[in-house]
């Protein structure tokens, strides 16, 4: 598998290891958007200083308001982080360059 494959499958696979752990393997319950914050993004949480950072973002990817965050609304809040990772990163780099 390419790269990109296999990040694809982790999207996957890391969604599922979350949304299967209640009878609704299809989406992610509070608690379990809750502890796939937690354990796979912790540094981004630390970045959010308000303690009530996971309910909003929740809030904010359930688009749908059934309360639940379903792939595609994961995926957003996915898309959305690797945007603000690439202006930084690229801010990273133009400074490199500079030197
Ligand atoms: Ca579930
Ligand atoms: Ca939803």
């Amino acid at each position: 598998m390419t790269e990109l494959e296999k990040c694809m499958e982790s999207l996957i696979t890391i969604f599922h290891h979350y949304a299967d752990e209640d009878s609704d393997g299809k989406s992610l319950s509070k608690k379990e958007f809750s502890k796939l914050l937690e354990t796979e993004l912790p540094n981004f949480l630390k970045s959010q200083k308000d303690p009530k950072a996971v309910e909003k973002i929740r809030k904010d990817l359930d688009q749908n308001g059934d309360s639940k965050v379903d792939f595609e609304e994961f995926m957003s809040l996915v898309v959305g982080l690797s945007m603000s990772c690439e202006k930084m990163f690229v801010l990273h780099q133009q400074k490199k360059c500079k030197k």
